[in-house]
């Protein structure tokens, strides 16, 4: 057994039966209530899971096992090339709870490059789809394609103990997570650069290695990289990619069906796809005004998008109400490299203007920026302009969040996931009668 497994095993096995001391002395505790309101917009603020990686804060963001982002940048080992946490850092710190050291993270990356080898079914499948797949698309049937591979789903074929889930499924995360910057890499040379590959570069970390074989050599892009993935790797266990991952594993499904209906719920505009469609918008307005517009352009173009009905990309978030710790960290990158970007410029308006325009129409909970609403600018300043592929970066860095914690659920035991609808007469009938009642 490797290092990191047995770490994890130490950790991890011993707080299911915390968890079950807990649902027996206090299983009958109650942790707050719900309204008829938070039943039909989207259950938000209902506590309806535990995600032991990380916790998020409506004013203060997130922070991964206690640590905020700031801190992060801080305290995680960072390669010799830069002062950016290495994303196998983040890795470790979610799996085991405890902050790695240099040679923590050497040997994360050690394991994953042993485990870095796709089949060739896989590329050949990408090979087949219709040109005009989308990068997301392209990524999700990957890893579907790659399940053929689940050692969890062979082992529970052949007959396992429900104890021993966690084994297989760590071989499983750790293959997962070590062969995806490769299928990213391959989707987008094929998508965008006549299929010309780009061999890994084994003396390379995960992220430089990433950044390699996506094509692109510049240092600076190289500790983007390592900031990127390491900071949209987790965000607790509510937001879609995180809860589908969560959900389809409860059912026992591997790592690899579950990953894809993670990835399935982080392609979709109101979530991952959201910094696709931020940059999509950024050129769109840099185009009409050809350049950085005016504080009254700007409001103008703001106030046009709000009133064709269409939401403005990368701005307000479901718990956070505050500007997005993530986006300040990509700014404070984008400070020091690239200060006089024209984008970068435009940002920076945007994030002056913005907020006002979203306040005054009254009923967006969260003006502030969120992740999406910088990540694009960065990676076209060092010509990965393609953003229709910003998703799938995305996504690289979310499994790490998610694989890790559906680890964790099945380290601890945790069942199939069923909670409870009801329809709108059912909640007519029980305001009429008196049972459902204004909350205190
Ligand atoms: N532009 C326009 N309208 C917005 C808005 C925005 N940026 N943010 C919220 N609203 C609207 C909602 O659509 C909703 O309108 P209706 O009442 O007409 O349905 C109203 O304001 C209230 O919404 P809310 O409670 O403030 O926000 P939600 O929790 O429902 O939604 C989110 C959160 C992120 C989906 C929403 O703010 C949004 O659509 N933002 C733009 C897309 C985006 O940037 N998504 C990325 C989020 C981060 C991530 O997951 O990667």
């Amino acid at each position: 057994m490797d290092n990191i497994k047995e770490k994890f095993k130490e950790k991890a096995l011993p707080m299911a039966g915390t968890i079950k001391d807990i649902v027996k002395t206090h299983g009958n505790f109650v942790l707050g209530q719900y309204t008829v309101e938070q039943v039909y917009q989207g259950m938000k603020g209902m506590i309806g899971m535990v995600t032991e990686t990380s916790k998020l804060d409506a004013n203060e963001g997130i922070r991964f096992r206690g640590y905020s982002i700031p801190e992060l940048r801080e305290k995680l080992p960072v390669s010799k090339e830069g002062p950016e946490p290495l994303p196998e850092g983040i890795f470790y710190l979610l799996l085991t709870g405890e902050m790695p050291l240099l040679k923590d993270v050497i040997e994360v990356n050690n394991e994953w490059m042993k485990r870095a080898t796709v089949p060739k079914h896989v590329f050949d499948m990408l090979d087949m789809l219709p040109d005009k797949t989308h990068p997301m698309t392209q990524f999700s049937m990957a890893i579907m394609a790659l399940q053929t591979e689940s050692v969890f789903a062979r082992k529970y074929r052949e007959g396992m103990n429900k104890k021993d889930y966690w084994d297989p499924m760590y071989e499983d995360v750790m293959n997962l997570i070590a062969r995806l910057p490769r299928i990213a890499a391959y989707i987008y040379r094929s998508t965008y650069k006549d299929g010309k590959h780009i061999e890994p570069d084994p003396k390379l970390d995960w992220a430089g290695n990433f950044a390699h074989m996506l094509g692109f050599e510049e240092l600076d892009f190289r500790k983007l990289m390592r900031l990127y993935l390491t900071i949209h790797a987790d965000h607790e266990g509510g937001n879609v990619s995180a809860h589908a991952t969560h959900l389809v594993g409860s059912a026992l499904s591997d790592p690899y069906l579950s990953l894809a209906a993670g990835m399935n719920g982080l392609a979709g505009p109101l979530h991952g796809l959201a910094a696709q469609e931020v940059a999509r918008w950024i050129i769109e307005l840099r185009d009409k005004y050809n350049g950085v517009p005016s504080r009254e352009q700007l409001g103008e173009f703001i106030k046009t998008t709000l009133a064709e009905g269409k939401v403005v990309p990368g701005y307000g978030h479901a718990v956070l109400r505050k500007t997005d710790p993530r986006y300040t960290a990509q700014q404070d990158f984008a400070k020091k490299y690239m200060a006089d970007d024209e984008l970068f410029k435009i940002v920076q308006l945007l994030y002056d203007v913005t907020p006002e325009i979203l306040k005054a129409t009254g009923k967006i909970k969260n003006p502030w920026p969120n992740v999406d609403a910088h990540s694009g600018i960065l990676l076209m300043h060092y010509g990965l302009v393609e953003y229709d592929f910003y998703t799938v970066l995305f996504g690289v860095s979310r499994a790490i969040g998610v694989l890790t914690s559906l680890l964790w659920d099945r380290a601890l035991g945790m069942p199939i996931e069923r909670p409870s609808s009801v329809t709108t007469q059912w909640i007519q009938e029980k305001i009429k009668s008196g049972d459902a009642v204004k909350a205190e």
